[in-house]
């Protein structure tokens, strides 16, 4: 093994990653309450990580143009091998390693949208829950009629490494051309693992499998493969399609295999009489820039302007800063936390609401999700209400009426002042800490 232990760990952090190392081996299972040190911090929340679903604006709509439903399936698949590398790659590619992102605080917002050829692509997410933290996000253009709607949260454990199970699920909605009549995709998410932890410089690998779910009875499968000891490659699959009723994952109309970081291969049928379709790269698609407001015009909700000094303080590799600061945002949400409790009210959820199950759509969707559950659905854990504080669904009632501010508490649910300096409230501790933890 050519590494050496620990090799990408700067030389002043080598002893606090020894102590991260000995800490996960026994933490709890919520990311959140992972102490990491300084050199490993993303300035990126959670919240963010949303926008990876649809970058690739160009495949995203591609499914709506296609009469052929099994090539409307295939295409659904395409598109979402190909976000695979933005969703779990890409800041490793970046930045040589996956940082640990900020932990959302409740009401947290991501919002943003793409303007290209393909029209405007909105993009909504929302930290609906913060204990169990749970993100929910749609993504809709209303020009090509298609929207991505879900949410997750994630639970861990250690066994060798951090391994990390996603509870809940996203489902894509579209009209065939011509038609008024919806198709609905469940998508369901994978396990994941991180790799490389004991060098210091961990990345993501996915685990087991997942499957697309179609109402027009079209089934994808993914299946995930890493590098493994001895041989194999990183980031890894196989892909089958077919036909509920018609054709199985071993006898498929269209089949795919590669790596999803790298390159891969759609072809027709299984195995070696399968015809290459066409082989693609993810790095060769065009990804479109998200468009977020500046920081000064953002609501005190929006991700970037609650954590504009954190991100800042990590930049400048000011530990006590951000100590300090992440501190401070989080007292002031607990103190709000209190009010609601003793107040015996609910946060107020700006775009999303439960799941009304006597709804047609949520029917719909539960006949899918008994298509998986039928499947195999492994360890994911798609629909647990008690995981997630509810189901999600983005309410477009509400979505139609949100307009800054967004919620009245204002700066005080970040502890801030106008000025940035701190508001009573937050009673900020001073956290000398060289470890930042939540
Ligand atoms: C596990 C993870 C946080 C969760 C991230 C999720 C599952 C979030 C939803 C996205 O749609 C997909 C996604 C991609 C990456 C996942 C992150 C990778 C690492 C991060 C841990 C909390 C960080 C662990 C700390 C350290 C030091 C090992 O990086």
């Amino acid at each position: 093994m050519p590494e050496v232990e620990g090799a990408a760990v700067p030389i002043q952090a080598k002893s606090s990653w020894s102590s991260f190392l000995k800490s996960i081996a026994s933490f709890n299972g919520d990311l959140s309450s992972l102490t990491a040190p300084a050199f490993i911090l993303s300035t990126q929340s959670l919240v963010e990580f949303s926008a990876y679903w649809a970058e690739n604006t160009a495949l995203f709509v591609a499914p709506t143009q296609e009469k052929d439903p099994a090539k409307r399936a295939l295409l659904v698949l395409k598109w979402l091998l190909n976000t695979l590398k933005q969703q779990y790659y890409s800041r490793s590619e970046k930045l040589g390693s996956e940082k640990k992102p900020l932990n959302p605080f409740l009401g947290e917002l991501f919002l943003g949208q793409w303007e290209d050829e393909f029209g405007v692509t909105r993009l909504v997410s929302e930290q609906v829950s913060h204990h169990p933290p749970v993100t929910a996000y749609s993504i809709t253009n209303d020009k090509y009629r298609i929207r991505l709607q879900g949410y997750n949260g994630q639970k861990a454990s250690f066994s060798r490494t951090i391994n990390v199970k996603q509870i809940g699920h996203a489902l894509l909605t579209i009209y065939p051309p011509g038609s008024d009549k919806k198709e609905t995709y469940l998508i369901t998410l994978p396990p994941l693992h991180i790799e490389s932890l004991i060098y210091g410089a961990p990345f993501v690998e996915l685990s087991k499998f997942i499957h697309i779910i179609s109402s027009s009875g079209y089934i994808s499968k993914i299946d995930f493969s890493g590098r493994g000891w001895v041989s194999g490659k990183k980031n890894s699959f196989t892909a089958s399609l077919w036909k509920l009723g018609e054709g199985s994952e071993k006898n498929p109309l269209y089949s795919a295999d590669g790596q999803w970081s790298d390159a891969f291969t759609l072809k027709e049928g299984e195995g070696k009489k399968a015809k290459a379709i066409e082989t693609v790269k993810p790095s060769d698609v065009k990804l479109s820039k998200l468009n977020v407001a500046p920081v000064e015009e953002q609501d005190v909700f929006e991700s970037r302007r609650a954590w504009r000094i954190v991100a800042r303080s990590i930049e400048k590799g000011d530990m006590d800063a951000t100590a300090h600061y992440k501190s401070r945002i989080e007292n002031a949400q607990r103190v709000l936390r209190k009010k609601e409790q003793e107040e015996n009210r609910e946060w107020k959820r700006v775009f999303f609401s439960q799941a009304n199950s006597s709804d047609e759509d949520e029917k719909a969707f539960q006949d899918l999700v008994k298509v998986a559950t039928n499947l195999g659905t492994n360890s994911w854990d798609g629909v647990a209400p008690d995981k997630t504080a509810g189901v999600w669904r983005y309410d477009d009632q509400k979505a139609t009426g949100a307009k800054k501010p967004f919620h009245e508490e204002g700066l005080l649910a970040l502890g801030e002042n106008p000025d940035g300096t701190s508001a009573p409230v937050s009673r900020v501790p001073t956290n000398q800490s060289s470890q930042v933890g939540g």
